[in-house]
Order: structure tokens, then C-alpha cells, then sequence
């Protein structure tokens, strides 16, 4: 009885567990050094990615999955759909071929049947539902249609009007392909999947998309996105557009089938005519996103409703036709290193590299120079900060300015403080922030090299006790405070004088 309860109990967990949202990333691979499928594996089990999207189901990248515990979506290349969707025999073929020679030791958890199919091979679509469902008659003939589900990733733009997404439908050119492939996905108990790309999104609409809108950034209520309908406010373009699918399915009688998002990313380099194709817009929504999803809010029409999400992509494609943004979606380049160190403080152990506490101290945007000044010289002396580096002629003596001194005087001591909020302070004249202040040959405390290794912090003394914290010299002793008085003292009398 204990054990049947034990049993029930570890079955529910399960069922729970696996309703959690994740985030996997797609493997793309044209690069002109494609790293071996060993070591893309590695790069994966290091950065703790556990779900991945291949667009092909290669041998090489099958066998170094096997026994990792990471769960793999495959793909049915577009160019092989006409073959597929004509023949159930061909169908099965593929099936034996290319899942069951590596079930379950690699864990396929799903199968793509094309890419963009409507938007990208419009000649495919009308043998697009059959190739689905003859893969999934071989799946059921293999006894595997429970633990591996058959759909096919649409394009967002299949959805007309997605603005109020109350109103959004799905593009009737296609209903004759889409009807039939939500009854199938909603018999076979399978999901929808979407590509969103709020990049080209906003790219597109002439400014009437804000940034801060398709980054995740944080709105002013007044600057969300209502729908009139409804009244739900939006704040980003990603949860708009998931609920548009849900209205679009709704309003062909299909409310009950899940959404996966099997593509959304940001490039973060462009050439002239792409100024937001940038790092830091990249790592901004790539983190936002994260967190999101992460964070189980559903979006507002299924609140609570995860939508996982497989990010594109992990490494930059080089060999990508088209512009400079194409070749730089990726996470990684071809060696493993990041293109940028995402903001993933909290989130859990995903992106492992990426998740290590990336916290600086620097000098608060338009601070008291006066007021800095006087914190330089206290990190520099009682606060025993080694500030020899920022002597003339060694690295971090550029730009000779009393912000970018103050900075590396916070930082380092911040660092040594072990990075509590309190260590960064200095009378509100200092501010946490997530961007590595290390340039040239200056590299900050805290700071991640290329190779992934912190460096060494050179403070004189690791002995410092927390007597040492500004917050006690600087609130507790007021010795600062009343040098301040004194200099606006001096200040003041010059002027009225
Ligand atoms: C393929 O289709 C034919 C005719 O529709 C059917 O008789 C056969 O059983 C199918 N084979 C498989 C492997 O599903
Ligand atoms: C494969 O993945 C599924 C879905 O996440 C999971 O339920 C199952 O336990 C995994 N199987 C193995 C052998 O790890
Ligand atoms: C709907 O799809 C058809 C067929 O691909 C296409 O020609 C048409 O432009 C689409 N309509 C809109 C408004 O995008
Ligand atoms: C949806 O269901 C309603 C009521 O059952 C019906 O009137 C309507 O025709 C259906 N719409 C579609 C697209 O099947
Ligand atoms: C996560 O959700 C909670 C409420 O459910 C909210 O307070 C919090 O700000 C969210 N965090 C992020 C990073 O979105
Ligand atoms: C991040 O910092 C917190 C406290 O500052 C610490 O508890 C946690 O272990 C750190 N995480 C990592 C990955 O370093
Ligand atoms: C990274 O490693 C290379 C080779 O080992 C070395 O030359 C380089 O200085 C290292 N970079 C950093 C920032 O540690
Ligand atoms: C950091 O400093 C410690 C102690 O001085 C030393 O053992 C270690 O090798 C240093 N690490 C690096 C990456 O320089
Ligand atoms: C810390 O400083 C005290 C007094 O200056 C000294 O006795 C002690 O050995 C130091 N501890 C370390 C770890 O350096
Ligand atoms: C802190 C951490 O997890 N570092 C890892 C970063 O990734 C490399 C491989 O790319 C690992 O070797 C490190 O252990």
C-alpha cells in the first residue's frame, strides 16, 4: 500500500515536473568549422542545455546525444516532405531510420515535419497533413507515439491581424492545410509549434512597434498595448503574438491544444541598415525571454500556461546567406565562447557559464563628480582598495576621469566585499550594474575572460572586516558627509563672494 502511495506519488511529481516550462535552444549548422557533435554535446552539458531542436535528424549528432539526459526535438528537412507525404511506406522508412535506431537512448522527444512549410515551400503544403500523419502511423505501429509527438513549426505571419490579438486569424488561403493539422495535433494529443520573431517584427513596422515593446523592457502602463476587446494589457510582442495563436486556433473551434514556441531570438550584429541587430539588444531579450519563460506567467489569455521555448540559436551561423544579421543569431561562435554573457542572475542553473553572479559596481550615471571624488579617495585609502592600476601608465589610467576611477575603485571593492548590496554604495553615489566596465588591457574584478575564468581579484588584504563597508563610514561615522558640507561650504562662499 506505502508502495502504491510512493508510486502515485512519484507519478504525480513526474506529471508536475513535466509541465514545467523549459527553454531549449536550435542547433543550426552552417558553419564553415561546425563543431564535431561531440563537442557541440559538450558545449551543451556544460551551458546545462537540456532540450534541443536539430533541423535534420544527423546520425553523428543522435549517437553523441545518446544517454545524456537531454531531450531532442528532430526535423524533417522541407526537401524531404513531397517524398514523405506520398508515401506511408517512405513514411515508416524515415521513422526506422532515423528515431527508432536511437530510441530511447537518445531521447526524442518530438519530430518536426518540415520548417515554415505554408510561408517557405507553399508547393509542400498540400501533402504536408498526410506526411504528419504517416509519421505518426509509424510512430504508433513502433508503439511510440506516446513519448514522441509529430507537428510541424508555422511561421507567425500565417497569423493576419495579430493586433488585438483577440482578432487575430489565421490567413484562409490556409485553412484547407490548418484545419486538418489542428485536428490531428488535438487527436494525437501534439502541440502547436510558432516561430516568433519580434526583431523582424518591429524591424517592420515603421516605428509603431517600441523597442522597449519587442525587448521585454518594462513598460509604463500607459505604454502597453490594450486590447480593446478584452481589456488585457500586453507588455511585450512575444506574449501577443502566442495569444494571437490561441484566438486564431479558437476561432477555428480548436481551444484545448498547447503552444511551443519552436524558434524566437534576437541577431546581435547587423550591417548599416540593421542599428538594432546589436549585443546588447541580443542579450536583452534573449535574458528577458529566459526569465519569462522561466518565471511559469503564462501569457495573459492562458495565464499560468507554460509555453516553452527553444531559442535560435546556439552558435552563429556563418555560412548563412543574406545579411550580417543572419550569420549572428547564435549564443556561441564555433569555439563554445559566448558571443555575450546573458542576465540570467536567478533563473536556475540554465547557461551555466552565463548564470555565474556577472555583478559590477560603477559610478552611478550622472553622480556629483565632487561626491565621487571624495568616494575614490576613500575606497583608495581607508577603504584600502589597491588603486595602483590607475596610476599614470598602467591600464586603467584611461580615461583619466574621476567616473571611470571611481568605477574601478567600486568594483574592486565591491568584489572584495563580496558583492553585497551594501558594498556598493558610497553615499547613492554607485550602482550595481550587469555590464562589464572592463576595457583595453583594464580588466575589472568580477570580470569573465574569453575563457571563462574570473579574474583574480589583486586586493592588498583579504583580512578587511565588515567595519570597513562605506555604509559604516559613511552613514555611521559621517566623516564624509560633513567633508561634503564643508567643500559646498567653500563652494558657496566663493560664489557670494
Ligand atoms: C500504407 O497505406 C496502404 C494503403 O492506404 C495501407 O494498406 C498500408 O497498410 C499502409 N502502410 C503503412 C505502413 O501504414
Ligand atoms: C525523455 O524525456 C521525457 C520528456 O521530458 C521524459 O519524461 C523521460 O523521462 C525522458 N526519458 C529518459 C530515458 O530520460
Ligand atoms: C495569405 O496567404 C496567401 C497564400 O500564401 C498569400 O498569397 C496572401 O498574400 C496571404 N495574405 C496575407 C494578407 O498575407
Ligand atoms: C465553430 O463552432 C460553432 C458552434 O459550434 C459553429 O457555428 C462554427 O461554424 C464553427 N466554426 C468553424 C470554423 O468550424
Ligand atoms: C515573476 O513573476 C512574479 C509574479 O508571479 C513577479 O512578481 C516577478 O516580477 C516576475 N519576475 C520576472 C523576472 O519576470
Ligand atoms: C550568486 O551570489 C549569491 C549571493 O551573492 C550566492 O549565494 C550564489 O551562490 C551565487 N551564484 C553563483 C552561480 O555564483
Ligand atoms: C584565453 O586563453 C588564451 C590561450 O590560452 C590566452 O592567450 C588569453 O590571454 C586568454 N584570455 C583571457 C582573457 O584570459
Ligand atoms: C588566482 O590567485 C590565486 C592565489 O593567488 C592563484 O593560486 C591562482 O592561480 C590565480 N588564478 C588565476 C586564474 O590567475
Ligand atoms: C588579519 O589581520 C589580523 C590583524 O591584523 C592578523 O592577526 C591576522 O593574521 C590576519 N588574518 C589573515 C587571514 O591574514
Ligand atoms: C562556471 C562554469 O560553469 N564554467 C564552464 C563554462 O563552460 C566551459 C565549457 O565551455 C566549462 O569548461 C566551464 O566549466
Amino acid at each position: 500500500m506505502a508502495l502504491l502511495v510512493l508510486l502515485l506519488f512519484l507519478a504525480v511529481a513526474q506529471a508536475t515536473a513535466d509541465e514545467d516550462p523549459y527553454i531549449g535552444v536550435n542547433i543550426g549548422t552552417d558553419l564553415s568549422d561546425m563543431p564535431h557533435p561531440t563537442q557541440v554535446v559538450a558545449l551543451l552539458k556544460a551551458q546545462q542545455i537540456r532540450h534541443v531542436r536539430l533541423y535534420n535528424a544527423d546520425r553523428g549528432m543522435l549517437v553523441a546525444l545518446a544517454n545524456t539526459g537531454i531531450r531532442v526535438m528532430v526535423s524533417i528537412p522541407n526537401e524531404q516532405l513531397l517524398g514523405i507525404g506520398q508515401s506511408n511506406s517512405t513514411a515508416a522508412n524515415w521513422v526506422s531510420r532515423n528515431i527508432v535506431a536511437y530510441y530511447p537512448a537518445t531521447n526524442i522527444t518530438a519530430i518536426c515535419v518540415g520548417s515554415e512549410v505554408l510561408t517557405t515551400l507553399p508547393n509542400a503544403a498540400p501533402v504536408l497533413v498526410n506526411a504528419m500523419k504517416f509519421i505518426h502511423s509509424a510512430l504508433v505501429a513502433s508503439n511510440l507515439d506516446n513519448q514522441i509527438k509529430v507537428s510541424s513549426p508555422l511561421s507567425s505571419s500565417v497569423i493576419l491581424d495579430s493586433f488585438p490579438p483577440s482578432q487575430a486569424f489565421f490567413n484562409r488561403s490556409w485553412n484547407p492545410v490548418l484545419v486538418p493539422m489542428l485536428n490531428f495535433l488535438q487527436s494525437s494529443g501534439s502541440f502547436l509549434m510558432l516561430n516568433i520573431y519580434p526583431y523582424y517584427d518591429y524591424m517592420q513596422s515603421n516605428g509603431v512597434i517600441p523597442p522597449d515593446y519587442a525587448l521585454f523592457k518594462p513598460l509604463s502602463p500607459t505604454k502597453e498595448a490594450v486590447d480593446a476587446n478584452t481589456l488585457v494589457h500586453y507588455s511585450n510582442v512575444f506574449d501577443a503574438t502566442v495569444d494571437a495563436a490561441y484566438f486564431a486556433m479558437a476561432f477555428l473551434n480548436f481551444t484545448n491544444i498547447p503552444a511551443i514556441v519552436t524558434e524566437t531570438g534576437w541577431p546581435s550584429k547587423g550591417d548599416s541598415n540593421e542599428p538594432d541587430a546589436t549585443l546588447e539588444n541580443a542579450n536583452t531579450y534573449n535574458s528577458n525571454l529566459i526569465r519569462h519563460v522561466m518565471n511559469k506567467t503564462g501569457t495573459p489569455k492562458r495565464p499560468g500556461i507554460a509555453v516553452s521555448t527553444y531559442i535560435y540559436e546556439l552558435y552563429n551561423e556563418d555560412m548563412k546567406p543574406g545579411p550580417i544579421s543572419e550569420k549572428n543569431w547564435g549564443l556561441f561562435d564555433a569555439n563554445g565562447d559566448p558571443i555575450y554573457i546573458l542576465h540570467l542572475t536567478g533563473s536556475g542553473s540554465l547557461l551555466a557559464n552565463d548564470t555565474t553572479n556577472q555583478t559590477y559596481c560603477t559610478a552611478k550615471d550622472g553622480a556629483d563628480p565632487k561626491m565621487l571624488q571624495a568616494a575614490l579617495d576613500w575606497a583608495c585609502g581607508p577603504g584600502k582598495v589597491d588603486c595602483s592600476p590607475l596610476l599614470q601608465g598602467k591600464p586603467c589610467y584611461e580615461p583619466d576621469n574621476v567616473i571611470a576611477h571611481a568605477t574601478y575603485a567600486f568594483d574592486t571593492y565591491y568584489h572584495r566585499m563580496g558583492k553585497t548590496s551594501d558594498a556598493c554604495d558610497f553615499n547613492g553615489v554607485a550602482d550595481i550594474t550587469t555590464t562589464d566596465p572592463s576595457h583595453g588591457s583594464c580588466i575589472f574584478p568580477g570580470s569573465l575572460g574569453r575563457n571563462g575564468t574570473m579574474v583574480n581579484i589583486t586586493a592588498p588584504s583579504m583580512n578587511s572586516t565588515s567595519s570597513d563597508s562605506p555604509g559604516q563610514n559613511f552613514y555611521g561615522r559621517g566623516g564624509f558627509t560633513s567633508i561634503l558640507v564643508l567643500i559646498k561650504v567653500i563652494v558657496w562662499s566663493v560664489i557670494f563672494s
